[in-house]
């Protein structure tokens, strides 16, 4: 892959870059929908990456080219990037320099290469890998030392204002912030985290990730939607955002909603929030107790929570959980932001083969495309090569 990266490079540019930077995508174990809430989210990097080949120019141009993409480099002067302009895949790392020059850092031009193995359209952050993987590549080569929590920013406002897409923080983080053989713990509303120990062989388990292969588009409006029902859920309970609503308290909340707002959307994502920061809290606390295999429950608990009160799942995806559940796993949900994408399931290792076979039959008697299965195994977060 290194390789790949930087022989990309020379083929497009006729020159060695000075480096390259590799960002992961994520699966979340829990916390789903929660980030923008200010709420806890548990993501693990996954094996595969985003790999950026980077060189400066000093002439106030950035050229960005991908290895799955044919065709010739964008060629961007510094001074016309603006949030909008439909770049496709270039606008998440074109974004990230806009975002870093708006921040007010001495970013000049560059030349990039990508090479991902991050699969696109899968629920697993294949953007913010990007996004990452070039935020990372330009703050060392031009000097910046950014925090890892402050790229992490950065990055989710080149999406955020640069491609126009409101996500939360949780993926940026992810890929920015993560370390392998762990989970991260992280409340979105400071950023604050604990890399929690999450050695899944060490147990005899095994986490699968299932992609379903239908291509979730979270720009499409159904994401901003669900973060606009989430706020008009808070402001309705006079709260700053749903992270302020206790567990414990649920129940009081969901009949204010229901005197003052005539809105069951917003009252079915209430509980999903709330319910779904309790199970972050559950599932940390089993792993610090080392039963990782009572997690299971907790996970379809979000599948769930997710599927009917949030009402971001699909048939594919339910169909995974059903099956798998079915199958003998010890818990599965959806992962990401829905709408298609992955599924997470967690099993017994002797169990492995006979559920993702059962998965695998299941999709093929249904007519679905044929899902692609992979173990998780918790990686590395953004490095240098
Ligand atoms: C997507 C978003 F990018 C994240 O910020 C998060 O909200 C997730 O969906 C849902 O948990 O991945």
């Amino acid at each position: 892959m290194t390789g790949d990266a930087r022989e990309g490079f020379r083929a497009v540019y006729g020159a060695d870059p000075e480096g390259v930077w590799a960002a992961p995508g994520r699966v979340n174990l829990i916390g789903e929908h929660t980030d923008y809430n200010d709420g806890f989210v548990m993501p693990f990097a996954l094996p595969h990456t985003v790999h950026a080949a980077a060189a400066r120019r000093t002439d106030g141009v950035l050229r960005l080219h991908s290895g799955d993409v044919p065709g010739a480099a964008y060629q961007l002067p510094l001074d016309a990037l603006a949030p909008g302009a439909d770049g496709g895949w270039a606008a998440y790392p074109a974004g990230v320099v806009w975002a870093l020059r708006e921040a007010g850092l001495p970013v000049g031009g560059a030349d990039i290469h990508v090479a991902s193995t991050v699969p696109t359209g899968a629920g697993l952050s294949s953007s913010a890998a990007l996004e990452v993987a070039t935020g990372l590549a330009l703050s060392e080569l031009y000097g910046l030392d950014l925090p890892r929590d402050r790229l992490a920013r950065l990055c989710q406002r080149a999406e955020n204002e640069f491609v126009g897409m409101p996500c939360g923080i949780m993926d940026q983080m992810a890929s920015a912030c993560c370390t392998e053989g762990h989970v991260l713990h992280l409340d979105a509303r400071d950023l604050t985290r604990r890399q929690v120990p999450f050695d899944l062989a060490a147990s005899g388990l095994r986490m699968l990730v299932v992609d379903t292969r239908v291509k979730h588009t979270l720009a499409d409006g159904a994401y901003a939607g669900r973060r606009r029902a989430c706020e008009a859920g808070a402001a309705a309970l006079g709260v700053p955002s749903l992270r302020q609503v206790a567990y414990e308290d649920l129940d009081t909340a969901l009949s204010r909603l229901d005197a003052r707002l005539d809105d069951p959307q917003v009252r079915d994502c209430v509980r999903h929030v709330v319910t779904e920061n309790r199970r972050v809290e559950e599932v940390v606390a089993l792993l610090d107790a080392g039963e990782v295999r009572a997690v299971g429950p907790l996970l379809s608990a979000g599948h769930a929570s997710l599927r009917d009160d949030f009402r971001v799942s699909c048939a594919e995806l339910d169909l995974v959980v059903d099956t798998a559940l079915g199958a003998g796993a010890l818990g599965a949900r959806m992962t990401g932001g829905g709408f298609g994408g992955s599924a997470v399931v967690l099993v017994e290792e002797s169990a492995t083969e006979k559920v993702g076979a059962a998965v695998t039959s299941a999709f093929e008697a249904a007519g679905h495309l044929a899902p692609q299965l992979f173990e998780a195994v918790p990686s590395a977060g953004a490095q240098r090569l």
